[in-house]
């Protein structure tokens, strides 16, 4: 119950700019070419990408026309059931043991804060967790991360300030497989796409994890910051074309009315949304479900 209630109350402000605009659209009677344009603008004004949104309307169109409904009214749970599927399209897989989780994403998304969550989630699933904290770039970085590890009460390994992101990892990986830990999490410091330098360090430390712990299923998850809308399919591109990523953790969907980027993220990129964040707290991060996510947006 708890857990609903903060996706519904998380997923607020996105439900109230969707859903307002639809009800006006749905109850307006026929089913004509103008419902379908102006339902494509409602789509598009909620964050959902132009190209997604014409592939919405196309599927929704010919379903509706074969299943001959005639009112906007009866559209409605077609419209949900096209985007549940959608978002079904990637399959979000239960995580094999053990798991080493690679945090990435530009400055300020949230990548530390889901950390400490992510934590907290493998605690609840009785895994044991140890936190690395491969942001050497500022001292303030390490200094959260413990806070976290305190919090959630799990193991992390650190080195000082300005040391090789790549030499903590490595040390990371060492206390997993002395002490049999079932989960590594990774947190790395902020970084834009464009600075090279930083994402060839990036490279360098996901080749420590390859090399050196072979036996880790090893996923690349992107952190995204659901407010920045559509500048967040950029950011996909970019670190999956320098680290090839396995999924996406959302955060934010709490503060934004932006939630329709999912929508573009999955079908657009191919990609999980694994995880997503609706508030600041410990349990504020929920898995990824479909149909959840759309049962609370519309
Ligand atoms: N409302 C809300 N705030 C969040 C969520 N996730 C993270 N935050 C907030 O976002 C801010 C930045 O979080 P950090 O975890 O420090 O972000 P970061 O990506 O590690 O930042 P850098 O290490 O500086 O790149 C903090 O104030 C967090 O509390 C969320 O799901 N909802
Ligand atoms: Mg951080």
């Amino acid at each position: 119950m708890g857990f609903f209630k903060n996706l519904f109350d998380g997923l607020r402000r996105t439900r109230e700019a969707i859903s307002s605009k639809l009800e006006a659209l749905f109850t307006s009677g026929e089913l004509n070419d103008e419902f379908y344009e102006e339902l494509e603008y409602v789509l598009i004004s909620s964050d959902i990408s132009v190209v997604t949104a014409q592939e919405i309307i196309k599927k929704l169109h010919s379903q509706a026309k074969a299943q001959k409904l005639k009112t906007t009214k009866e559209v409605k749970s077609l419209l949900k059931s096209v985007l549940i599927e959608m978002l079904q399209k990637v399959e979000v897989k239960e995580f094999d043991y053990p798991l080493a989780l690679l945090i990435v994403g530009v400055n300020g998304v949230g990548k530390t804060t889901t950390l400490g969550k992510l934590a907290s989630y493998f605690k609840s699933l009785k895994k044991q967790t140890v936190l690395v904290a491969a942001d050497t770039f500022r001292a303030a970085a390490t200094e959260q991360l413990v806070e976290w590890a305190k919090r959630v009460d799990v193991r992390i390994i650190k080195h000082e300030a300005g040391a090789d992101p790549s030499a903590v990892v490595f040390d990371g990986i060492a206390s997993a497989k002395a002490k049999k830990t079932e989960v590594l999490l990774i947190d790395t410091a902020g970084r834009l796409h464009n600075k090279v330098g930083l994402m060839e360090e990036l490279k360098k430390i996901s080749r420590t994890v390859e090399k050196n712990y072979e036996e880790a299923h090893f996923q690349k998850f992107l952190v995204l910051d659901a407010t920045t809308g559509q500048n967040a399919l950029s950011q996909v591109k970019y670190f999956d074309e320098a680290v090839g990523l396995d999924g996406i953790i959302l955060t934010k969907l709490d503060g934004t009315a932006k939630g329709g980027i999912v929508i573009s993220i999955i079908a657009e990129f191919n990609l999980p949304i694994k995880f997503i964040g609706v508030g600041e707290k410990l349990d504020d991060l929920r898995p990824f479900d479909a149909k959840e996510f759309i049962d609370a947006i519309l």
